[in-house]
C-alpha cells in the first residue's frame, strides 16, 4: 500500500468506515503516550521514532491533539518536532485536530491504530493529552501505555497521578534535564508502592529534546507483548441472571456453601421479581424469584424449568449499541427502559443472538 492509499483509508476510518478486513490484522505494537499538556508527548513520540528507526523498524504516529483546537499551533509544533521523520517512508504520521469536538475520539484514534498496525507498522504510537474518557479507551486498545509526567509538577502531580494510575503500564518522567527529576521519580516511587508488587509500573526518565534515557525505553517497549486479551472496559458481563423458583431454598447454595457475599434484596415490581444480588468480582449473580405466576419469570419456570435465564452486558454507549443491532436486524424485545438504580437497560431476543437472552445496560451518566 502506498502512502497516498493509506492516507486515503485512514481519512475513511475517521469518517467512521470498518477497517478492510486485510488490514485489521497486524504484529505491531500499539503505544498509547498520554501525560498532561506541554509534559513533552509529541518530543519523546519524535525521538522515540528516531530509536526505533535507527533499530530498523517502521513507526506510525497518531497525534490526537486538542489542544490545538484553537489556532493548531501545537500541530504546526509537531511538525517541526517530526520535521526529521517526514518524508521517510518509514514513518507515517496523522495528526487528528479535534476542533472542539467531544466524544469518540479515543476510539476513532484507537481505530487509526489498529489500521496501521494492521498496515504493518512495526510500532504504532498514539499521542493524547489528559485522562478522559478518550484515554481511557485509548489504553484500552493500546498494548502499552505510556504516563508521561514532568518534574517539578508540584500538587498537580497527585491530581494527574490519580487519574492516570490505572491506565499506566509505565510511567515515564521526561524533562529529565530539569532540576526536580529524583523527586518526581520519589513522588511516584511513594505512591506506587501502595500497589501490589508486581503489578507496579516501572519509571524512566527521558529528555526527548536530545534523547537520553530513550533508548531504554524503547528496549522496554521492545520487550513488551502485545497485549491480545487486556480487558477492553467498554464490556463487561454486568450480571448473570438465574431464575430459581424459591429464593429461600436457592440462595443458601450462593452463600452458605459457595461463600458469596448477598449484594442485596429487592422487589422490582415492574418485572414482579424478587431479586437477590451476589457479588462475583465485579460482576454479580441476579437470583430471580417470580413474584406473581403471571411474571415474566414464573412463565420462563413454567416453559423451560428453574436455570440460567439471561446474560447482561454492561456497555459505554447502549444507543450506539442498539443502532448497530437495529441496522443488522436483530430482535429487540421492547425499546430502552429505565431501571430502579438510574440504568438504561433492553433486552435482545436469544433468536437473534445464538439463543442468550442478553439483557444490554448503560451506566447512569454514562
Ligand atoms: N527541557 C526540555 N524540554 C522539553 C523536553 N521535551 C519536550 N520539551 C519541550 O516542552 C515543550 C512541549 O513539548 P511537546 O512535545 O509539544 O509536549 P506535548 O506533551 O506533546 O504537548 P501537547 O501536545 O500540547 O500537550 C516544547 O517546547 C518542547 O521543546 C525535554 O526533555 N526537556
Ligand atoms: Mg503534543
Amino acid at each position: 500500500m502506498t502512502t497516498r492509499e493509506l492516507a486515503q483509508l485512514a481519512t475513511a476510518v475517521e469518517n467512521g468506515s470498518p477497517i478492510p478486513a486485510e488490514h485489521s490484522e497486524g504484529e505491531g505494537l500499539i503505544v498509547g503516550i498520554t501525560g498532561p499538556p506541554g509534559a513533552g508527548k509529541s518530543s519523546l513520540a519524535a525521538a522515540l521514532t528516531t530509536e526505533m528507526r535507527g533499530r530498523g523498524k517502521t513507526v506510525a504516529i497518531v497525534a490526537v491533539d486538542p489542544s490545538s483546537k484553537a489556532t493548531g499551533g501545537a500541530i504546526l509544533g509537531d511538525r517541526i518536532r517530526m520535521q526529521s521523520h517526514y518524508g521517510d517512508p518509514g514513518v507515517f504520521i496523522r495528526s487528528m485536530a479535534t476542533r472542539g469536538a467531544s466524544g469518540g475520539l479515543g476510539r476513532t484514534s484507537a481505530s487509526l491504530a489498529r489500521l496501521f498496525r494492521g498496515a504493518g507498522f512495526d510500532f504504532v504510537l498514539v499521542e493524547t493529552v489528559g485522562a478522559g474518557q478518550d484515554e481511557i479507551d485509548i489504553a484500552a486498545s493500546a498494548d502499552v501505555t505510556l504516563v508521561v509526567l514532568v518534574p517539578g509538577m508540584g500538587d498537580d502531580i497527585q491530581a494527574i497521578k490519580a487519574g492516570m494510575m490505572e491506565i499506566a503500564d509505565i510511567f515515564v518522567v521526561n524533562k529529565a534535564d530539569r532540576p526536580g527529576v529524583e523527586q518526581t521519580v520519589g513522588e511516584l516511587e511513594a505512591m506506587l508502592s501502595l500497589a501490589p508488587e508486581g503489578s507496579r509500573p516501572p519509571i524512566f526518565r527521558t529528555t526527548a529534546i536530545d534523547g537520553a534515557g530513550v533508548p531504554e525505553l524503547v528496549d522496554a517497549l521492545a520487550r513488551c507483548e502485545r497485549k491480545l486479551l487486556k480487558p477492553d472496559p467498554r464490556w463487561l458481563i454486568d450480571h448473570v441472571g438465574v431464575a430459581v423458583r424459591s429464593l429461600a431454598e436457592s440462595l443458601p447454595f450462593y452463600t452458605d456453601q459457595m461463600g458469596m457475599k448477598l449484594l442485596g434484596q429487592e422487589m422490582v415490581a415492574q418485572e414482579k421479581v424478587n431479586v437477590a444480588m451476589l457479588a462475583v468480582g465485579p460482576s454479580r449473580i441476579e437470583l430471580l424469584e417470580p413474584a406473581s405466576p403471571d411474571s415474566t419469570i414464573a412463565k420462563f419456570i413454567d416453559k423451560r424449568g428453574p436455570g440460567l435465564h439471561h446474560v447482561a452486558m454492561r456497555v459505554d454507549d447502549l444507543s450506539a449499541v442498539m443502532n448497530r443491532l437495529e441496522a443488522a436486524g436483530a430482535k429487540l424485545l421492547g425499546t430502552p427502559q429505565r431501571g430502579a438504580g438510574g440504568h438504561l437497560y433492553m433486552f435482545v431476543h436469544p433468536a437473534s443472538s445464538g439463543g442468550v437472552l442478553w439483557e444490554i445496560i448503560q451506566d447512569q451518566g454514562r
